[in-house]
């Protein structure tokens, strides 16, 4: 059985980060170690919330997992929220980085248009630096934006958003996938290797969910962790997100700080499959 690591936050109620990644990841026959960088009350897009970094433990963790010579097939970074477990981020790809594995980073540190609340410049910099040490870069417009520091707008075509892809890897990643790029009046990603673009796009639903960058990348890191590659694993993830946007769009009685993944896992493992 493979095994991914999962490096970000709980958030004990918002349906994002680990509460997203271990179900999604564990029903797609992987093994998740999780590593909770930070304990949350919800995540930062409501008023009020609680937050306990957990930064000393980590390194804790780190000491006793090199000492049971745990290894990982893919390595994925999410949210982090602070410098110093970015700086507990880079610490980790250093201890457990080898020629083999994966590092799948997804920052989830700005959407439309605006950083998120607790994020500020000198974490926006060191996500750069981890994003040196990936191998791939999920990002949203906003945040390819910051990153590149060129102007977010609520547009992009898809030969700007091959640009944006094709400038990413600048930063040093060796593959990138941007997310909400429009054609058609249909939504979907691009993706880009250093030598190919590979995009898919699905049916838009007039809606903004929170997490679903979170499951994207839980179901692409699944995926190329099980061997599709780049071009498959975008399709699988663009096309469970859609079918997750979906659900929760036709339920009246759906929360609006996650989306319903629960009810789409099923369809997930169908596309594993084909
Ligand atoms: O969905 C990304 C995410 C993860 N974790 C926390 C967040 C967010 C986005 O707002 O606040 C704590």
């Amino acid at each position: 059985m493979k095994r991914i690591v999962s490096i970000q936050d709980i958030s004990c109620i918002g349906k994002c980060s680990q509460t997203v990644a271990l179900p999604i990841i564990s029903s797609m026959g992987i093994e998740l170690a999780v590593l909770p960088t930070s304990i949350l009350s919800t995540h930062t897009q409501f008023q009020g919330w609680t937050l306990k970094k957990l930064t000393d433990e980590l390194y804790k963790i780190v000491d006793h997992w090199k000492k049971e010579k745990f290894e990982f097939d893919l390595i994925y970074i999410g949210y982090t929220g602070a410098e110093e477990i970015l700086e507990f981020v880079l610490y980790f790809i250093s201890q457990f980085k080898t020629d083999k594995n994966i590092v799948v980073f997804d920052p989830a540190m700005a959407d439309n248009g605006k950083l998120y609340a607790g994020i500020n410049e000198t974490i926006v910099g060191k996500i750069k630096e981890v994003a040196k040490n990936s191998d791939i870069l999920r990002l949203n417009l906003t945040e390819a934006s910051i990153l590149l520091n060129s102007k977010y707008k609520e547009n992009f075509t898809l030969e700007e958003g091959k640009k944006i892809a094709q400038e990413l890897l600048e930063i040093g990643v060796k593959s990138s996938i941007v997310t909400g790029i429009e054609q058609d009046g249909k939504i979907g990603a691009i993706g880009y290797d250093g030598s190919q673009f590979y995009s898919n796009f699905e049916t838009k639903y007039n809606v903004s969910y929170h997490g679903t960058g979170d499951v994207f990348t839980s179901a692409l890191a699944g995926s190329i962790a099980k061997g599709e590659d780049l071009e498959k694993a975008i399709s699988i993830a663009t096309k469970f997100t859609t079918e997750c946007v979906r659900i929760t769009y036709e339920d009246k009685n759906s929360v609006d700080y996650g989306v319903n993944f629960e009810e789409a896992i099923g369809y997930l493992l169908g596309l594993l499959k084909k």
